[in-house]
């Protein structure tokens, strides 16, 4: 029977009728749904690692003993992962091992635009790509295949809309499949230099070998036309489908890496012209060009942003598509922090004491936009811990207006190690966790402080108070940043100490099912002197006309308003 079916959750699926029995992730969108759907297969063991590097290590391990291992995660995760995958690469499976990366063209929710595909040409490891949903549950089961019979990681490119779009399936079943017996195995396994060297050539004989898979198994599909010839990989193909003339030529490439020479060729020699469409990188364009093969690509597209299937008609064809929402003008609507949400009274006390702020990713990013635009840098996750340590070795005298704020994820994913450099190589750092008991920015999934583990059964919960002592700061003081003035107070203080220390603003997300919401404020238009001080914090719920107003449906009470108005002009929540 045919249904509906998010690309994310077909990957899940693909994953639970492949057999495979454990599955270990690091959240990222636009990936973090393949993991959470996979919780819905009672018998697949499911994680979310500290990290992506934690995450892939895990299930290389699982792998190694003969399990079939699963990891999902966003493009800029592979980045973190990367040394495992590029070693991982020579010793290749036991079980069959698949990292789905999702790719974000167009930068939706992430900090750059990467082309996975990029990495895997460099790792020397197949790149699977599908188009839909159906492919996503197809392409998964086909990458633990292709992994176990060529003995190597397999990658399945997703991007944003492959992941995030609804599209047929049909469910097939699952395979029984038994674990491969572990045998111990030192020469591929044990990558030191002596066995590095004959895994070295054993790469280069397997990506032959998949070169050839490439041109003959049928994976890469043609669809024979007239006048001009499309070449296009995952969402692209649907694009070109759609926007090129009728009778054109279709070449789809699902595996991506490495390319097929002939068919490529064959297919080519066919056409007046042309056209490669594939979203990031020139990766098929450039292979096709060191072929000899004359294609149309980046210089009529783009090489970054995503494409559509009218921005590929109007290019082709010259035919501008009408009313297709383009021209309308849109109100902006830049992302906010919530109502209520913890991390603003902290860049409301950051912005009050004019420091510098090296900031990190997570909603807290969120601090960076106006009105509190209280964020001086943001790089990647973890690099505000870090980052505040080459600050202060550059400006010593920075140190007593300096902090970082991290978010509890992404210090636990990558913040803790710059906390460590901190210490160990003597900077007199603040360093600000905005524990909001989870990580919020994906969407609320556990991590290994808020005491739970990904299917919401109890696990034990790092202390991040004692784990920053046990990393030799000075002082940790644990704060609630709603109480403003208090926080205000330990940041001062901290700032004052002239050593290494962490500051914990605990409170959670307001979002959080049993987060406590009080009555909603209100303005008390007598008292209202149209300051706009509190316009200033950037509350969702506060507006503005001729004096401040607090809409009481979206207020949640957290009286952070209350606290700064210089004239009392605004009371509620408790004290009603
Ligand atoms: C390497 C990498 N992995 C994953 C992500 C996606 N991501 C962005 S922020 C974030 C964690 C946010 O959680 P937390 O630090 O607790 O802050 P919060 O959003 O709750 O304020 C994640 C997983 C990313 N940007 N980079």
């Amino acid at each position: 029977m045919k249904q509906l079916m998010l690309g994310n959750e077909a990957v899940a699926r693909g994953v639970y009728e492949a057999g495979c029995e454990l599955v270990f992730s690091y959240p990222g969108t636009p990936s973090t749904e393949i993991t959470e759907y996979v919780t819905k297969y009672d018998n697949i063991y499911a994680e979310w690692a500290p990290n992506e590097k934690v995450a892939l290590e895990a299930a290389i391990g699982a792998s190694m003993v003969g399990a079939r291992a699963f990891c999902a995660m966003k493009h800029v995760g592979l980045n973190v992962a990367a040394d495992p995958l590029f070693t991982a690469a020579y010793t290749g499976v036991s079980g069959g091992l698949v990292i789905a990366v999702a790719d974000d063209p167009g930068m939706f929710s992430s900090q750059n635009e990467q082309d996975t595909r990029a990495i895997a040409l460099a790792a020397k490891l197949p790149v699977l790509e599908p188009s839909d949903s159906m492919e996503c549950i197809e392409y998964t089961k086909l990458a633990f295949e292709i992994s176990e019979t060529f003995d190597t990681p397999v990658i399945l490119r997703l991007t944003t809309r492959v992941s995030h779009t609804a599209s047929p399936v049909e469910k097939g079943e699952k395979k029984e499949r038994r674990d491969i017996d572990y045998k111990k195995n030192a020469v591929k396994n044990v990558m030191v230099p002596a066995n590095a060297k004959t895994r070295r050539i054993e790469l280069e004989k397997r990506f032959k070998r998949l070169a050839e898979y490439a041109e003959t198994s049928g994976i890469n599909r043609e669809i024979q036309g007239e006048n001009l010839g499309f070449i296009s990989c995952g969402v692209g193909y649907l694009y070109a489908r759609e926007g090129a003339p009728q009778n054109s030529g279709h070449l789809k490439l699902s595996l991506t890496n490495p390319l097929p020479k002939k068919l490529i060729k064959d297919f080519a020699s066919k056409y007046e012209k042309v056209y490669v469409v594939e979203e990031l990188d020139p990766i098929i364009e450039n292979f096709c060009r060191s072929q000899g093969i004359d294609v149309i690509g980046k210089d009529l597209f783009s090489n970054y942003g995503e494409y559509s299937q009218n921005m590929i008609r109007e290019r082709v064809s010259g035919i501008k598509t009408e009313h297709d929402g383009s021209d309308i003008e849109l109100p902006g609507r830049p992302p906010l922090l919530c109502s209520g949400c913890p991390h603003r009274a902290v860049f409301k006390a950051l912005k009050d004491l004019k420091l510098f702020v090296s900031g990190d990713i997570g909603c807290y990013a969120l601090g960076a936009g106006a009105p509190l635009s209280a964020i001086d840098t943001t790089v990647c996750m973890g690099a505000s811990v870090s980052g505040l340590h080459g600050v202060l070795k550059a400006r010593p005298d920075m140190s007593d207006k300096a902090v970082a704020v991290i978010g509890d994820s992404t210090f636990l994913h990558s913040g803790i190690t710059g906390l460590i450099d901190i210490v160990y190589n003597g900077s007199n750092a603040t360093v600000i966790i905005l524990d909001n008991r989870i990580t919020g920015m994906t969407g609320h999934q556990h991590n290994p402080a808020t005491g739970f583990d990904i299917r919401g059964n109890e696990a034990p919960a790092i202390d991040l108070e004692k784990l920053c002592y046990a990393c030799g700061v000075s002082l940790v003081t644990v704060v609630d940043p709603c109480d403003f003035e208090a926080s205000k107070e330990a940041v001062k203080q901290h700032l004052a100490l002239g050593k290494p220390s962490v500051i914990i603003m605990k409170r959670p997300c307001i979002l959080l099912k049993n987060s406590l919401r009080e009555k909603p404020f209100e303005v008390n238009a007598e008292l209202c002197k149209s300051c706009k001080i509190c316009i200033g914090i950037g509350c969702p719920s506060i507006s503005f006309d001729k004096r401040a107003k607090i809409d009481k449906e979206s207020c949640t009470g957290c009286g952070l308003c209350a606290r700064i108005c210089p004239f009392g002009a605004i009371s509620g929540g408790d004290d009603e």
